[in-house]
């Protein structure tokens, strides 16, 4: 098996440890940083997504993968300045005020950075104010609103509402998810998507972004 194979085989088993040690040993090697994502890392997290849609993998497996790719990623990233990995697109992620579930949404984040965007995750609590005030400030192309609980969800609409409102509606696009939330949902407050998991999120995304 060559390293690229070894190294995208230990990102689908989940295996941190032999990804960092790995990927390290690659870079010391004189690998190529990009190759090492490529024809690697992210060639690991391609085969679970598949098996997480066909319901092959589930949750606490998809995190461990996406977690030893984000070790991996670690290493790697800061050999690619002046590369482009669409590092350059930035997505803005956050659970809405109010709500301080954030598996989901740590889930989507870790999907995304794995797609090879840059993702500012604000945290959980995030007030509308904050959105709009990292929009500017990141120069962000989406905005990813998380919400677990039916009460918060009009935080979304809210948050929605001050964008619009700080004349920044046609900069950004905006994709919601969380168990409660539906494509109804999303269409009712004016969101542009709505997801129903990490790996669509990350599919809408790009798909939007290309
Ligand atoms: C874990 C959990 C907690 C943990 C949260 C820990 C944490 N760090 O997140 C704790 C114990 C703290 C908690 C607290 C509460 N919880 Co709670 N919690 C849950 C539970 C069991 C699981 C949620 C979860 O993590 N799911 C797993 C993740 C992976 O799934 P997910 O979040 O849906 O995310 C996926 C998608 O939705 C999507 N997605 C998510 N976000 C986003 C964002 C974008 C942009 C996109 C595109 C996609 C996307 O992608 C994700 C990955 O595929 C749910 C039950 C449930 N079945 O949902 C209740 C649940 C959400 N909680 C509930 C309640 C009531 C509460 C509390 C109010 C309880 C209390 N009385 O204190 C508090 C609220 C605290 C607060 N202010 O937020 C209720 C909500 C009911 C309702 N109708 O609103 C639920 C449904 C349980 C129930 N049946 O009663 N909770």
């Amino acid at each position: 098996m060559s390293d690229f194979d070894q190294l995208a085989d230990y990102v689908f088993k989940g295996n941190a440890a032999a990804v960092r040690e790995l990927t390290q040993k690659m870079v010391n090697a004189g690998g190529n940083p990009m190759e090492i994502i490529s024809m690697g890392l992210l060639v690991g997290m391609d085969i679970v997504t598949p098996k997480f849609k066909a319901g092959d993998m589930y949750v606490p497996e998809v995190m461990m993968s996406a977690k030893a790719l984000s070790e991996g990623m670690k290493i790697v990233k800061p050999l690619l300045v002046g590369e482009d990995i669409g590092v350059t697109k930035t997505i803005i992620i956050g659970t809405v005020a109010g709500d301080l579930h954030d598996i989901g949404k740590n889930l989507v984040v870790m999907i995304m950075e794995s797609g090879g965007f840059n993702v500012i995750d604000l945290g959980v609590d995030v007030s509308p104010e904050r959105f709009v005030a990292a929009i500017i400030e990141y120069d962000a192309k989406i905005v990813g609103l998380s919400a677990l609980l039916t009460t918060t969800m009009l935080n979304m609409k809210a948050t929605i509402d001050l964008i619009k409102e700080e004349g920044l509606r046609d900069a950004v696009k905006i994709l919601v998810g969380g168990a409660p939330v539906s494509q109804s949902f999303a269409d009712d407050i004016g969101a542009d998507g709505y997801c129903a998991d990490a790996m669509s999120a990350k599919e809408m995304a790009t798909a939007i972004l290309n």
